[in-house]
Parts: structure tokens; C-alpha cells; sequence
């Protein structure tokens, strides 16, 4: 493949000229700039942008660390994101980190490797490691430090709404289906729904599982609770996907939802209107966290003044069929 010595020979110009027009830093003569194109176009050169990311100390690639791809809500959120990084010009990379911390560390390292412009970090684990990499970083929940700005629903609010949503619905006896200890935003949601029942005349009881949704969830994880889910009469559970895992596993018991029991879920991803007992669920305003953590980290690459105010974005309940009568 040609290099950037032969496009300036056969353009008749020096390699810095070539150089200059191709990185569009500095001027290039209108006259030099036409000969260097069709060089260009004529040898197919497509310059080598990791080497230009090293020369620069920076690409126009954008890393988003995604803690489980499997999850609906975070299709969602990643299309969101990568609409406006592509609107602005850069690429988005996605790295699935599985809730994984040796892999998100790995990731880390190779993205400070290529030089990445910026990392939407979402439910980070190695903080440190963020701190200490001089890439601009936004996260998404799991609050890194005072230095890096944090988005995420109002989780807490979004945790009472649910209480008080299977409290008003009649439900006596509820459950809270909870997300691992290490998501800040379910134990923000565990202690907002706690908070709302307390002085209630109401049995709640809490049960954790151990990982975002996966499909282990219905063939273990449900069966080895340590209570017996349909023993309720309310289930709140941390987020959508996981609800649909619960409902699966209570309609193959023959429980009849809303009347037997009564879920409410969280996110509002779409797969909560598509289930055949469609979901009441706690809306997460994916579009409005996506636009805010792109944004942000957008304006710190361009090195624009940025408020290190953390973003909590308001959440509200949608009533569906798991909840009606
Ligand atoms: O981290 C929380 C748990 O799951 C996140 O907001 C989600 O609700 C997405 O499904």
C-alpha cells in the first residue's frame, strides 16, 4: 500500500506538506492540496490513523464501556450515544466488560494504547485506573470521583414510585428482587422502595441477585432464591430484563399476573411493552441520559468549560398490564 513518502513524490510536494493537509491542522495551498487529493484518491491511501492517534496524543475514536450487551436498556442507551458521537464527527467503540473487572481493566489499558478521545464509563469498577489514565471520562451511575462527572436516573425516587405504586395496587406481602451490591443505582432503587414502606402496615423482604440479567437467571439463579418468589402478592425487581426472567418463571408455576401477583420493573427499555403481560416499570429517560453523558465528554475533549456537577435526571412510573386492576 502506498505511503504518505509516495503520495508527496508523485504530488511534487514535501511529506510535512502532505502531512499538514492530511491531519487539516495547518494550510495547504489550494494548488497543493487538489495534487495531494488525487494522489490520494488514485492509490486508495487511507492514512493510518493509529499512527496519526500517536502523533496527535489523540484519536476521533470515543470508547464506551458497556457492563452487559445482553441488556436491552443498554442497546439503548449505546444507540443514543453513538447517534451523537457519530453527529460529531467521532467513531464509537464498544467494549462489553461484563460487569467484569480484570476485563475492564484490560480494556482500559488497550484504549489508553490507541489513544481514544474520551471514555463513556458505564457502572465502572476500576476507578483508580480511570483517574489515573489522562483520558477526559464521563460515567454513567457507579460515581468514580469528585473529578469526573456522573450521570444516572433519580434512582432513589424511582425505588419509592415503586413502593407506593404495589402499596396502592393493595399489595401486602412484597418482594424486592435486588441488583448486585456493587451497582450503586439498585441500592439507590433497594433504599428509596425501603425508605417508602417504612411505617406501612406491609411485609417486605429483599433478595439480591448476584449479576445483571443473564440466561442463568431462569435456569438457576430464580430457583436457588432463598424464598419462594410466588409466595408474594407485589414484586418490584431491579430492572426490566430481570423482571421478564421473574414473570417467565412465575407463568411456568401457573401464577396469574396482575391478579396473583403484581410486578413492577425498572428502565422502561422496550422490552417491557413487548412481553405478553406487558410491564409497569420505572422509566429510565434513556434518551436524555444518553444525549447528557455523550455531551458532556464531548465538550471536555473539545476542551470546553464543563460543570463537574453530577447529572440526576428525573424518573417516572408507566403503568402496563403486570400492574392493572
Ligand atoms: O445498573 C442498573 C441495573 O440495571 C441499570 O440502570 C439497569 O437498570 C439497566 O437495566
Amino acid at each position: 500500500m502506498a505511503n504518505i513518502r509516495e503520495i508527496a513524490e508523485k504530488a511534487g510536494v514535501s511529506i510535512a506538506t502532505v502531512s499538514r493537509y492530511l491531519n487539516g491542522t495547518e494550510r495547504v495551498s489550494k494548488e497543493s492540496g487538489l495534487k495531494i487529493q488525487r494522489e490520494i484518491d488514485r492509490v486508495g491511501y487511507v492514512p493510518n490513523a493509529l499512527a496519526k492517534a500517536i502523533f496527535t496524543k489523540k484519536s476521533e475514536v470515543i470508547a464506551l464501556m458497556i457492563p452487559n450487551i445482553v441488556n436491552p436498556f443498554f442497546n439503548q442507551l449505546a444507540t443514543v450515544i453513538e447517534e451523537l458521537c457519530h453527529e460529531k464527527g467521532y467513531t464509537l467503540m464498544l467494549c462489553n466488560t461484563e460487569d467484569n473487572k480484570e476485563k475492564e481493566s484490560k480494556y482500559i489499558d488497550v484504549l489508553k494504547a490507541h489513544r481514544v478521545a474520551g471514555i463513556i464509563a458505564s457502572r465502572p469498577k476500576c476507578k483508580e485506573q480511570y483517574l489515573n489514565s489522562n483520558i477526559p471520562v464521563v460515567s454513567f451511575e457507579n460515581k468514580i470521583d469528585d473529578s469526573i462527572v456522573s450521570v444516572s436516573s433519580d434512582n432513589y425516587d424511582g425505588g419509592r414510585m415503586a413502593f407506593e405504586h404495589l402499596y396502592e395496587k393493595g399489595c401486602r406481602k412484597i418482594l424486592h428482587i435486588k441488583g448486585p451490591d456493587t451497582f450503586d443505582a439498585t441500592e439507590q432503587r433497594y433504599e428509596g422502595f425501603l425508605d417508602a414502606s417504612k411505617g406501612k402496615d406491609v411485609q417486605v423482604d429483599m433478595v439480591s441477585f448476584k449479576t445483571d440479567f443473564n440466561l442463568k437467571m431462569l435456569s438457576e439463579d430464580l430457583l436457588n432464591l432463598d424464598c419462594k418468589v410466588e409466595e408474594y402478592d407485589g414484586i418490584f425487581v431491579f430492572n426490566d430484563i430481570a423482571a421478564a426472567a421473574v414473570i417467565k418463571h412465575l407463568r411456568d408455576k401457573r401464577v396469574d399476573i396482575p391478579r396473583d401477583i403484581k410486578i413492577i420493573g425498572f428502565d422502561d427499555s422496550f422490552i417491557s411493552e413487548l412481553l405478553n403481560v406487558s410491564l409497569t416499570t420505572i422509566r429510565q429517560p434513556i434518551e436524555k441520559l444518553g444525549k447528557a453523558v455523550a455531551q458532556i465528554l464531548l465538550d471536555e475533549i473539545e476542551g470546553k468549560e464543563v460543570s463537574k456537577e453530577d447529572i440526576m435526571i428525573k424518573t417516572e412510573i408507566i403503568e402496563r398490564e403486570t400492574t392493572l386492576v
